[in-house]
């Protein structure tokens, strides 16, 4: 796919970027000129625990705006929502694989890039992404793969493999990500096929699998990334698939939670900021988006979240966390080799609708 050779290219220079002197303080210690209120909101629809609360109260403070931010742990909860059209948002945050869809329901609008003076940061290797030609409806916003995630207090992972969930010992009390593209993308990737198989055979072969899965007496459930790190930080799990960033957001506190990339392979997605069709604040929304480009915000919010970051002009304020670890910091011949494939819309038709019978079904058990 085109987003894995963009992020083949932009890898090394972020390897060698990270290795600069970091400013920690760099967005806490501005000095903020609050403008008068203007009564506007801001409403942003974005995946939980995304975002610096700090820039946000920055933003509100300078521009005199409130903004109200709704949020949601998988990008089906997320269009559906859209589609429901139950909410007014200005801003949305698709991963690259929902782009395609939210454009067929007619939900974006045109972003005009040539307005947001920050867009000339984002790193050459994100621009032009085959999800979006041309950047004309998203900017990219953050990165991650996803792994398995333990509390070293507690677990040791006697193999770094989705056999620890995905084999016949039920051992070990696990959760999975509430998310059908990753779990079903990580049983494919666990039996030798790709995360965007488009094959019924090797679908139905992971949905053979999966069912064993979901029986366990080990298996807890499905949750969202934040709701696996809590479960692994009170104890109450040994293992949990989660979006790498939302494990390491955790690890800056407490050093015992760990993550590795299977090494069968895994995912990985980049999300996006979208304007909205129906957004009743555009001129304040792209302001939003420009801002979160600034080289020293863009870091920051990086710096909270522990996710990747497309923006060039941000690395020098990027922090040591999101170079030293090693499932953030992708090799690149696992990229090159497609062991870590980017999570891709799928064909429509037959293949998608399996997906979703497969998910139908597991979450009914
Ligand atoms: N808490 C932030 C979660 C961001 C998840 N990224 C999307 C991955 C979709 N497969």
């Amino acid at each position: 796919m085109k987003g894995s050779r963009f992020l083949l290219a932009l890898l090394p220079s972020l390897l060698l970027a990270c290795q600069r002197q970091v400013d920690h303080t760099a967005v806490k210690t501005q000095i903020v000129q609050p403008a008068r209120p203007s009564g506007k909101v801001l409403r942003i629809f974005m995946w939980s625990d995304y975002i610096d609360p700090q820039v946000v109260k920055e933003f509100e403070k300078r521009n005199g705006v409130r903004v109200v931010i709704d949020t949601y742990e998988s990008n089906e909860a997320m269009l559906a929502k859209l589609q429901g059209g139950g909410s007014d948002y200005d801003l949305a945050n698709p991963s690259n694989y929902f782009v395609q869809a939210m454009l067929r329901s007619k939900l974006l609008q045109p972003l005009q890039t040539g307005l947001i003076p920050n867009f000339k940061n984002v790193a050459a290797g994100f621009l032009n992404p085959g999800y979006d030609p041309g950047n004309v409806y998203t900017v990219p916003y953050q990165y991650a793969a996803t792994g398995l995630a333990y509390n070293a207090s507690r677990y040791t992972p006697p193999t770094r493999s989705w056999s620890l969930v995905f084999g016949p010992s039920d051992t070990v009390k696990f959760v999975l990500l509430d998310d059908p593209r990753e779990v079903i993308g990580a049983a494919l990737k666990y039996l030798g096929f790709s995360v965007n198989s488009a094959s019924v055979p090797q679908l139905r072969a992971a949905r053979d699998l999966l069912r064993k899965v979901v029986v366990k007496r080990g298996f807890l459930g499905f949750d969202g990334g934040p709701g696996t790190r809590n479960r692994l930080l009170a104890g109450d799990i040994d293992l949990g698939q989660i979006y790498v960033g939302d494990l390491l957001q955790g690890a800056a506190e407490n050093k015992a939670l760990k993550v590795f990339l299977p090494k069968e392979g895994t995912t990985i997605s980049t999300d996006t900021l979208v304007l909205l069709a129906g957004a009743a604040n555009p001129v304040l929304a792209r302001k939003f988006i420009d801002t979160v480009l600034a080289p020293k915000v863009s870091a920051a919010i990086s710096n909270y979240t522990s996710y990747g970051n497309p923006n060039a002009a941000s690395r020098p304020y990027l922090a040591p966390l999101l170079r030293d670890n090693p499932a953030f910091n992708l090799p690149q011949a696992d990229l090159k080799s497609g062991k870590v494939e980017f999570i891709e819309e799928l064909p429509t038709g037959k293949p998608p609708r399996l997906y979703d019978r497969i998910w139908s079904e597991l979450k009914s058990r």
